[in-house]
C-alpha cells in the first residue's frame, strides 16, 4: 500500500455519524415515525442521503414563514438512480404519477442521467422508495459517500459498440452498490438486495471491507464517488469531471478496451484557492473483462487514501493531487495484481447532444429532444409532462437521459415515428427544431428554491439570459452557432460550469462569476474572467466578444478556443491554474 503524509487525524464529524450509523441506519425510521415534525435529525440528514434523500426547504418561501414564526417548509428530495440513463416506458409512467405527490408536480432530469422528484413530504418518502424499486429502480446510492449512477454516452443503438458499453456500465454500477441490508429494511420491508453470505465473503476477501460492506466497510468513503464512461468522439458525459472515467477505445469497429481518467472533478467554494475543479488525467488502458475490477480497486484506493478529516479537501481529484496519477496507477496495479497497457489513442469533438432522429444499427429510430433545464413540467407554455406520460402509454422502445438534461425517445419502429412526432409536437416538445444552438447547449444547475446551497439563481434564469443573448446571437448571425453555456447557482458546480465556453457560478443574489475559455471537447477548464457581474454586466460583457467571435474567428474556430486566441483568458490546462492569471 502507498504510504502518504496523514498525521494523527481528527476525523470530520461525518465519519462519526457513518461509523455510529449501523451501516446506514441510524435513527431515520424513528424519524420517519415522529409527526411532531417535517424534519429529520441532522445526523439522519447525512445519512438519508446514502438512501437518495434529502431534506429540504422551500426557500421562496422561507423568509415569509420565518417572519411569521413558523418552521421551514420542510420536504425531501428523491434522486433516482438510471445506470447509463436507461428508463422503461414503465419506469417513466411510475416516477410520472409519483411526481403528482410532490409539492412541485415535476420530474427533473439531472445532469448525471438520473431523476430527481423534489418537495416530497416525510410520510410518503416510503411510497417513494417501494414504488420505484417494485419497477426495477433504486434511490440507494443516489447521493452519499459511495459510487452514484454510473453514467454512459445515452446512444446504445447507433453501433454494437454502443450496447456493450451500456452492459460494462451497469456492471460496474451494480458492483458498486452498497450492500447494508438497512436499505431494505427501512424502505421495501426487508425484501433482501443485498449479497448471499457466500458472495459477500468472496467480495471482501482482500478487498479491506467488512462482510456487510465488502468494499465499503462501515464509514464508506471520505466522500462522493461519480463515475462516467465516454464513447469517442462524443464525450457527452464529460468524462473528466468525473472521480474514475472510462474512455471506449474502438478499434475495426469492435470495442477493445478502455483509457482509464482519475481524478475529475467541479466543485469549490469562493475564495478557497485550496478547492478548485479539475480534469482527470488519463493513466491506463484496461480490456473491457477489466473494467470491473479496476473500478473496484480504484475506490478502494480512495477508501484508504482519501481525506477524512476535511470533507472539501476529501474528494478522489484532491488525493490524486495529492499522490500524483503515477503513483494511483502503481497502486492500481499493485492491487489488481496485474499491469496495465498503457492508454491508446483518442479523439473527442463534442460533449452536446445529438438532436432529432438519429437511425440505429437495428432499423430502429432514436429521437434526442431538448428539454430547456431538465424540467418535465406542464405550465402555461408547454405540457412537456402530459406530452411524455402519452408517449411512455404507446412507446415500445426504452426512454434515455442525458448527461446535458435531455431526452431521447430511444428504438423506435420506421412505422411508429408518426405517431411520436405528433404527440412531441402538441405537447411542445420539439423546441430541438427551432431553439438557437445556444439555448440547444445550456445547463442549468436546480439551485433555488430548493438546493439548501444556492446562492442565486441559475435554473429560472439561465433560459432568460439566454433569450437577451440571443438578440447578439441574431445580430451576429450566430443563432445555429453551439456555443456551450453553463450556469450554476453556486460554485459546487453541479451544471459543471467550469466547462462551460461560458460559464457563470451564482456569488450572491443577481450576481454571478463569468469564466470563459473552455474546450468544447470537454478537455480544457474555463477561466475567471469577471467577478461578480449583474445580468446587464453579462451581457455587455459578452456582446463585444460574440461580436468580434463571428467576424475573426478562423475556420470551425469554437467559441472557448477563440476567448483564448484573443487574450480574453488563458487557458487552464490543469486544476491548480484555475484560479491564476484571472482575468477581471
Ligand atoms: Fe450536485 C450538492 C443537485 C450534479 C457537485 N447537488 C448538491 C445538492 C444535493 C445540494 C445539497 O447538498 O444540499 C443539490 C440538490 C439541489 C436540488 O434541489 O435538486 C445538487 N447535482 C445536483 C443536480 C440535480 C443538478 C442538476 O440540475 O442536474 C445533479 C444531480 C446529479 C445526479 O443525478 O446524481 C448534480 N453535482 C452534480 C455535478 C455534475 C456531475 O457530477 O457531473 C457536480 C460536479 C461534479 C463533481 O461532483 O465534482 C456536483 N453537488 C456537487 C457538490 C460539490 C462537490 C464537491 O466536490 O465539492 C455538492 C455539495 C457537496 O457535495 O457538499 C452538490
Ligand atoms: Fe445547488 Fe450549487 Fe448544485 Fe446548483 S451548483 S444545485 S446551487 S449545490
Amino acid at each position: 500500500m502507498i504510504s502518504d503524509s496523514q498525521s494523527a487525524p481528527q476525523l470530520h464529524k461525518n465519519e462519526g455519524i457513518k461509523e455510529r450509523s449501523q451501516y446506514l441506519r441510524g435513527t431515520i425510521l424513528e424519524g420517519l415515525a415522529d409527526v411532531s415534525t417535517g424534519s429529520i435529525s441532522a445526523d439522519d440528514q447525512q445519512l438519508t442521503k446514502f438512501h437518495g434523500i434529502y431534506q429540504q426547504d422551500d426557500r421562496d418561501v422561507r423568509a415569509k414563514r420565518r417572519k411569521h414564526k413558523l418552521d421551514k417548509a420542510y420536504a425531501f428530495l428523491a434522486r433516482i438512480c438510471l445506470p447509463g440513463g436507461v428508463c422503461t416506458p414503465e419506469q417513466w409512467l411510475v416516477v410520472d404519477e409519483l411526481a403528482d405527490f410532490c409539492a412541485f408536480n415535476t420530474i427533473k432530469l439531472t445532469t448525471r442521467q438520473a431523476f430527481q422528484l423534489h418537495g416530497i413530504l416525510k410520510g410518503n418518502l416510503k411510497e417513494v422508495v417501494k414504488s420505484c424499486n417494485d419497477v426495477a429502480m433504486t434511490t440507494l446510492a443516489a447521493c452519499g459517500d459511495v459510487n452514484r449512477n454510473v453514467m454512459c454516452n445515452p446512444n446504445p443503438f447507433i453501433s454494437e459498440v454502443h450496447a456493450e458499453v451500456q452492459r460494462v456500465t451497469a456492471e460496474i454500477d451494480a458492483y458498486l452498490k452498497p450492500q447494508t441490508p438497512a436499505f431494505s429494511q427501512m424502505w421495501l420491508d426487508g425484501e433482501p438486495i443485498q449479497l448471499t453470505v457466500e458472495q459477500a465473503a468472496e467480495r471482501s476477501k482482500g478487498c479491506g471491507g467488512d462482510a456487510v460492506e465488502p468494499l465499503y466497510g462501515s464509514t464508506y468513503l471520505p466522500r462522493k464517488f461519480k463515475i462516467a464512461v465516454a464513447v469517442p468522439p462524443f464525450n457527452d458525459v464529460d468524462v473528466f469531471a468525473h472521480c474514475l472515467g472510462f474512455i471506449a477505445i474502438i478499434e475495426e469497429g469492435k470495442l477493445a478496451g478502455f483509457n482509464v481518467t482519475v481524478g475529475g472533478g467541479m466543485g469549490m467554494t469562493h475564495g478557497n484557492e485550496k478547492t478548485f475543479p479539475r480534469l482527470a488525467d488519463v493513466i491506463a488502458f484496461c480490456t473491457p473483462d477489466q473494467a470491473v475490477a479496476v473500478a473496484e480497486k480504484i475506490v478502494a484506493i480512495q477508501r484508504d487514501h482519501g481525506n477524512r478529516e476535511d470533507r472539501a479537501n476529501a474528494r478522489f481529484k484532491y488525493t490524486v493531487e495529492r499522490l500524483g496519477k503515477d503513483r494511483v496507477r502503481v497502486e492500481l496495479e499493485k492491487r489488481l495484481g496485474y499491469a496495465l497497457e498503457d492508454p491508446r489513442e483518442y479523439k473527442f469533438t463534442s460533449t452536446a447532444d445529438r438532436y432529432g432522429w438519429v437511425e440505429g444499427i437495428n432499423g430502429k429510430w432514436n429521437l434526442g429532444l431538448f428539454i430547456e433545464g431538465g424540467r418535465i413540467v406542464d405550465d402555461e407554455a408547454k405540457t412537456f409532462k402530459t406530452g411524455m406520460r402519452a408517449i411512455a402509454k404507446v412507446h415500445t422502445g426504452d426512454f434515455r437521459l442525458t448527461a446535458n438534461q435531455n431526452l431521447i425517445i430511444a428504438d423506435v419502429a420506421p412505422e411508429d415515428k408518426g405517431v411520436i412526432d405528433a404527440l412531441v409536437a402538441e405537447h411542445k416538445l420539439d423546441a430541438y427544431k427551432t431553439a438557437s444552438g445556444m439555448r440547444r447547449s445550456q445547463i442549468a444547475c436546480v439551485a433555488l428554491p430548493t438546493c439548501g446551497l444556492a446562492l442565486a439563481e441559475s435554473e429560472r434564469y439561465l433560459p432568460n439570459l439566454v433569450s437577451d443573448l440571443e438578440v447578439i446571437l441574431e445580430e451576429a448571425g450566430l443563432q445555429q452557432d453551439e456555443i456551450v453555456i453553463r450556469s450554476t447557482g453556486c460554485p459546487n458546480g453541479c451544471g459543471r460550469p467550469y466547462l462551460g465556453e461560458i460559464g457563470l457560478v451564482g456569488k450572491v443574489p443577481g450576481k454571478y462569476n463569468l469564466y470563459l475559455g473552455a474546450g468544447f471537447d470537454g478537455e480544457r477548464l474555463n477561466k475567471r474572467y469577471r467577478t461578480s457581474v449583474t445580468h446587464e454586466e453579462i451581457i455587455d460583457e459578452l456582446k463585444p466578444i460574440l461580436l468580434s467571435y463571428a467576424k475573426e474567428r478562423e475556420e470551425g474556430e469554437r467559441f472557448g478556443d477563440f476567448t483564448i486566441r484573443k487574450g480574453y483568458v488563458n487557458a487552464t490546462m490543469a486544476g491548480n491554474q484555475f484560479h491564476a492569471d484571472c482575468a477581471g
